[in-house]
């Protein structure tokens, strides 16, 4: 509770509601309360509190908003345009806050309320409309346009249900529907106004007009209306307001109800449950069902709602149709929105009546396309009876791109079939497959992997002979996170220490935080580092005692892997290693190893039942570790549930070392390894994404290497790799695989682990075995150097001062030159 007694508070509401001079913030606070809420002051609840606040601060930055989009209308300015299924966007009340330069002064007016600030930020519900990386990677890529002053738009799905919530039930995730709606939200506005109508089904029709020319007219079965939800996203310290429009679906209202019978009524109504669906919940990754009907209904429903939505842009200027790609620059985000090259086309030809070459131009020039992975499991297709039933019209163009296309490929590669058939947009080996990165790549003028590793390796796999073709095309543009959300608003402290140390520039340009290395010797510093990191370490471990009960020692080695489960991102590696830390802790609890807490975040998909056990495996370990006395509290292992954005805010600034420990050439890049770094951590990793490039920027001496290279990884597989061995080889190993077989970690209960033994001694695709011997003694290198307490903070030092390269600003920054070909447009207020 606040330390202003109610009475008070009641008072300084009362008086800002009849608007004294300087209680202007304040005032606005109450009149929403009043107005938009429906509650006075005195009965108002903090949840209210938290209503009437997010609407005050997103009342300012309508202002913004709206010059921005004025300004945009009016100039001759290109917007770049993110097509993305996942927008992982994160609470937004603190980071509103924090960009506009409000935080002392939603402070001060919340106190004079009698409410604490930072409990209300607490009760915002994140919109979870996003996985993992890829979704955040498109939240933090909004904040960097913003905050560069690009006119920029983000599409995607407002879904109804987002990523489900995580508990932890005996050990086991259990999932629960996300309800983020469920108490309104603050920052959306939707526009009935800005709507479009998104065919599916039906058949297809041709004719020629008036004018002789050939057309093709599509008759679906039904149509879906998609109506935009904006919510604004403001540049820091800037006046550019930006959108991220979201789509949600409603039923086409073309039906009278009067006109119906009862039976006719129903079905009406079941209609337009239907149409409602599309945009109702947030498919998860990994799943092995993924490939539904309703998933591809989703991707083209927001992709050609996105698509009109630029046309009618365009229109509204009076920019004739041929200026398209001069307007407007489209990424998609992966695959999940490449049926825009379809969708484009259509709309160009069918709609705007423009020739196939024309359209083809426009189409080639405003798309670009962004590949997330290499896994060819995770390579998008969708079977051709599914396409053709929900998109008769849009099939017909890809089979259209792909004659052309082919013929392209048999004029420059004359007599190789073999080519043919692997470019191919559609695959015809078993049953027949529509291959999406194929049309993305064939419909884009650039395509890019996300860390140079991945970019590389991207050439000499899955796009390679694409790359060979058409060389000029691709390119890197490495990953990169957001220092305000990142930095600035989850670890406000060391915001501050660094800006009392080299000034507040590297809040506009990360590069400048390399000033830290004068300091990185320097004794005060160094304890005004340690201070402010042991304070993070005490947050967290009182968010871990709230959520698990378990005590963890602030001073221990917060040693910290958060990221989905997957087996390719290896935590059953970390726990093996843990085992074995474990078993030598138990012979010899003298053992002279600093106290280390493990710390496991993350959520595995619903139908992911290897990863499920490897949760169900670390909870199993850490039951039986954590209540065995005879180690004297040496270690610990947690598994934090629910981890999201919100609950990240928490951990990368607690974090002494950073777990990146994926097989390497499979993690594309990573992007909870930079913000780690950005915080002061360690990595402990493998040569594998941007990882490589984190080690070159801290240097080698600043960073644990362990591991195969991908290349290595790549000659062990063509070698025949045969796991068993290394578990014959190593007693550690062999051990640690054996406690789990015995039921050590499941009460006895022997077959629970078994898919996974069985899958590590037969299979293990990932070589965990084969980097375990490496691993473990990286790990004790890591225990050695955290010993030494100088030189662990100036290797932290070190990280935080090298991470300049990793602020989504410079991607952004490479994205508008290299790709887009967006420039700045300034945004003033003050101006008229
Ligand atoms: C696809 C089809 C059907 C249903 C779901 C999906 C789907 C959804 C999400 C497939 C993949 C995703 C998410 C992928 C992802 O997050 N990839 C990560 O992207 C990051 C940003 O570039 C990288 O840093 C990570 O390396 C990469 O794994």
């Amino acid at each position: 509770m606040s330390d202003v007694p109610a009475a008070e508070a009641v008072a300084n509401a009362k008086a800002a509601a009849s608007d004294v001079p300087g209680y202007a913030f304040q005032h606005d606070v109450v009149r929403n309360l009043i107005c938009r809420q429906a509650r006075y002051p005195d009965i108002a609840t903090p949840q209210d509190w938290y209503m009437a606040l997010a609407f005050s601060v997103r009342d300012r930055m309508l202002a913004r908003w709206a010059a921005s989009t004025k300004t945009y209308a009016a100039k001759d300015v290109k917007v770049a345009c993110y097509l993305s299924a996942e927008f992982l966007i994160g609470p937004q009340l603190g980071n509103n806050l924090l960009n506009l330069g409000m935080e002392a002064e939603a402070h001060d007016a919340m106190r004079a309320l009698g409410q604490h600030l930072d409990d209300l930020l607490a009760l915002e519900e994140e919109p979870g409309l996003g996985n993992g990386g890829l979704g955040r990677l498109a939240a933090c890529y909004l904040d960097s346009l913003a905050t560069l002053e690009i006119p920029a738009i983000g599409y995607g799905i407002r879904y109804e249900f987002g990523i489900f919530d995580q508990e932890i039930r005996d050990g086991w995730q259990a999932e629960s529907t996300d309800k983020w709606l469920q108490k309104g939200n603050p920052w959306e506005i939707v526009r009935p106004d800005v709507s479009y109508y998104v065919s599916f089904g039906g058949r297809t029709e041709s004719t020629t007009d008036a004018e002789g020319r050939l057309r093709v007219r599509w008759i679906p079965a039904r149509q879906v209306k998609g109506v935009a939800c904006d919510m604004p996203m403001q540049g820091y310290r800037v006046d550019t307001c930006n959108i991220l429009r979201l789509w949600k679906s409603e039923a086409v209202e073309s039906f009278d109800f009067q006109d119906f019978n009862a039976g006719e009524y129903y079905e009406a109504v079941e209609e337009k449950v239907v149409s409602e669906t599309l945009s109702k919940v947030l498919y998860p990754n990994d799943e092995p069902e993924a490939g539904k009907r309703l998933r591809l209904a989703q991707q083209y429903f927001f992709v050609s709602c996105s698509l009109q939505d630029m046309l009618r842009l365009m229109d509204a200027k009076g920019t004739p149709i041929e200026r398209f790609a001069d307007l407007f620059a489209a990424q998609l985000n992966d695959t999940h929105p490449s049926v825009a090259v379809a969708e484009l086309m259509r709309l160009l030809i069918d709609e705007r009546l423009l020739s196939w070459d024309a359209a083809w131009d426009i189409t080639q020039r405003t798309l670009a396309y962004t590949n997330h992975t290499l896994l060819p499991e995770a390579l998008e297709t969708w079977g051709l009876p599914l396409f053709q039933s929900l998109l008769p019209r849009p099939l017909e163009i890809i089979y259209e791109i792909n004659r052309r296309f082919l013929d392209e490929v048999r004029r420059q590669y004359p007599g190789d079939e073999a080519r043919v058939k692997r470019m191919s947009l559609i695959d015809e080996t078993g049953d027949r497959k529509v291959r999406m990165a194929n049309l993305a790549t064939v419909g884009s003028h650039a395509v890019n992997g996300v860390a140079a590793l991945h970019s590389d390796l991207l050439k000499q796999t899955v796009l390679r002979d694409f790359a060979e073709m058409y060389p000029g095309h691709f390119t890197n543009v490495t990953n990169g996170v957001t220092p305000r959300r990142f930095l600035m608003l989850s670890n406000p402290g060391l915001a501050r220490l660094l800006d009392q140390t080299i000034g507040d520039d590297w809040t506009r340009d990360l590069a400048r935080l390399d000033a830290l290395v004068a300091h990185a010797d320097d004794p005060a510093f160094h304890d005004a580092w340690r201070a402010i990191r042991r304070g993070n370490k005490t947050a967290l471990a009182a968010r871990i005692r709230n959520t698990t009960g378990i005590d963890v020692d602030p001073d221990a080695l917060f040693d910290i892997q958060v990221k989905r489960i997957h087996e390719y991102k290896r935590q059953h590696l970390n726990a093996l290693y843990i085992i074995s830390l474990y078993r030598r802790l138990c012979r010899n609890p003298d053992l002279g190893t600093a106290p280390r807490c493990f710390i496991f975040g993350g959520k595995a998909a619903p139908g992911y039942a290897m990863a499920k056990l490897i949760i169900r495996l670390i909870n199993g370990i850490a039951e039986v570790v954590n209540n065995d006395a005879a180690i004297k509290g040496r270690m610990k292992v947690v598994f934090y549930p629910d981890f999201n954005v919100k609950n990240g805010h928490w951990v990368y600034p607690a974090a002494d070392l950073s777990e990146q420990i994926s097989t390497a050439g499979k993690e594309a890049s990573g992007t909870g390894n930079m913000k780690f770094m950005i915080n002061g951590a360690l990595t402990i990793g493998t040569l594998d994404g941007a990882n490589v490039e984190i080690r070159e920027e801290a240097g080698a001496e600043n960073f644990f290497l362990f591991g195969l290279t991908a290349q290595q990884v790549d000659e062990l597989k063509r070698a025949g790799y045969r796991p068993a061995e290394y578990a014959q080889g190593s007693d550690d190993l062999r051990d640690a695989l054996d406690q789990i077989a015995q039921g050590r970690f499941s009460r006895g209960d022997k077959d629970m682990f078994r898919p996974l033994l069985d899958n590590l001694l037969q299979h293990d695709p990932f070589l965990v075995l084969a980097d375990f011997a490496d691993y473990v003694a990286c790990q004790d290198r890591v225990s050695e150097a955290w010993r030494d307490t100088r030189q662990w903070t100036r290797m932290s030092i070190m990280n935080t001062a090298r991470s300049g390269k990793f602020s989504s600003d410079r991607a952004i920054s490479e994205y508008c030159e290299r790709i887009w070909k967006t420039r700045p447009v300034r945004i003033d207020l003050a101006q008229p």
